[in-house]
C-alpha cells in the first residue's frame, strides 16, 4: 500500500475536514434552521477551504454528488446515538467499505472509544475495515475518543497520546482527536501518532472566534495537520468567513 494516499485529504500537507455526523451522534439538537439542511452544509464544505467532508451514508447518498462536489468525501462507517448514556460506550458499523466507494468516498472514518470495556470489539471490527479500505485504496481516519470509567480525564495528555499511538498501531492514515489544551503536551500526542496525521476536533461552538484562531495556531505549532471540525463551522454566523479565518492559519503558517 502507498502511504501517499493520505494526501487526498490534505493540501500541501495540511488539512481541514468538515465533520457533519452530529445528526447521528447527538440528534438535530446541534442544528438550526440552516444547518439542519445537509445540502447547505455540503456547499460550505465545497466552498470553505475544506480538504474533505465527513458524514454518514444517508447524508452522502442524498446530498453528496461526486460529479458536482469538489470536496472529497470521508464516509463515517460507524456511529451511535446519544440516547444511551452508557458508561462504556460502543459504536458499531452501519456501512461497509464498498458502500462508501459507491457513494464516491475516497476515505472512511471509524470511531473507537479507547479505554471503553467494548474497546476490543471496536478494534476488531475496525481492523477488518482498515484492511479492506487500504486494499481498495481508501484513506482511513480513526476518530479516537477515550471514554469510559477507566478514563477519568479524556483530555489528559497521556490518555490522548495513547489514543494517538493506538491509531498508528492500527494503521490509520490519520487520527481525529481532542486537543490537550496546551502546545507542549500536545507535541507529545502528535509525536506518539508517528507518521499518522493528526487532526483536532473542534468541540462545542466557541463564542469567541479568537479562541479558535488561537487554538489553531497552537495545534499547528504542536505538529497537527489541522482540524476535523463541525459545530464551530456550520454553527458560525458566517461559516465561510469562519473557515477562512482558520484556513489562513492552517494552510499559511
Ligand atoms: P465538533 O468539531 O463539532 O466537535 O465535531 C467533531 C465530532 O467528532 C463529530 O465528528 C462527532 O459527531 C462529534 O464530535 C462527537 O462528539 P461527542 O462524541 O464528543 O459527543
Amino acid at each position: 500500500m502507498t502511504r501517499d494516499i493520505v494526501n487526498r485529504i490534505l493540501r500541501n500537507g495540511r488539512g481541514m475536514i468538515l465533520a457533519y455526523d452530529h445528526g447521528f451522534e447527538h440528534g438535530p439538537v446541534d442544528f438550526d434552521e440552516k444547518s439542519v439542511d445537509p445540502g447547505w452544509v455540503m456547499e460550505i464544505a465545497d466552498n470553505g477551504n475544506f480538504t474533505a467532508v465527513a458524514c454518514q451514508k444517508g447524508i452522502a447518498s442524498y446530498y453528496y454528488d461526486p460529479s458536482r462536489h469538489r470536496v472529497p468525501l470521508i464516509l463515517k462507517l460507524n456511529g451511535k446515538t446519544s440516547f444511551h448514556k452508557e458508561e462504556e460506550p460502543i459504536s458499531l458499523q452501519n456501512c461497509d467499505v464498498d458502500e462508501a466507494i459507491s457513494l464516491g468516498a475516497i476515505g472512511v472514518g471509524y470511531t473507537i472509544y479507547v479505554g471503553s470495556e467494548h474497546e476490543q470489539t471496536m478494534i476488531q471490527e475496525f481492523s477488518k475495515v482498515e484492511r479492506e479500505a487500504h486494499e481498495k485504496g481508501l484513506v482511513v481516519v480513526g476518530w479516537m475518543y477515550p471514554r469510559g470509567k477507566h478514563v477519568p480525564n479524556d483530555i489528559d495528555h497521556d490518555v490522548l497520546a495513547y489514543s494517538a499511538r493506538l491509531a498508528l498501531e492500527l494503521n490509520c492514515d490519520a487520527v481525529k482527536i481532542k486537543y490537550t489544551g496546551d502546545v507542549e503536551s500536545f507535541k507529545w500526542v502528535v509525536k506518539s501518532a508517528g507518521k499518522a496525521k493528526v487532526f483536532v476536533v473542534g468541540g462545542p461552538r466557541t463564542e469567541m472566534a479568537l479562541q479558535l484562531v488561537d487554538t489553531a495556531q497552537q495545534i499547528i505549532e504542536a505538529g497537527a495537520v489541522g482540524f476535523a471540525i463541525g459545530r464551530n463551522m456550520w454553527q458560525a454566523k458566517d461559516p465561510l468567513e469562519a473557515s477562512k479565518q482558520i484556513a489562513d492559519i492552517v494552510f499559511k503558517t
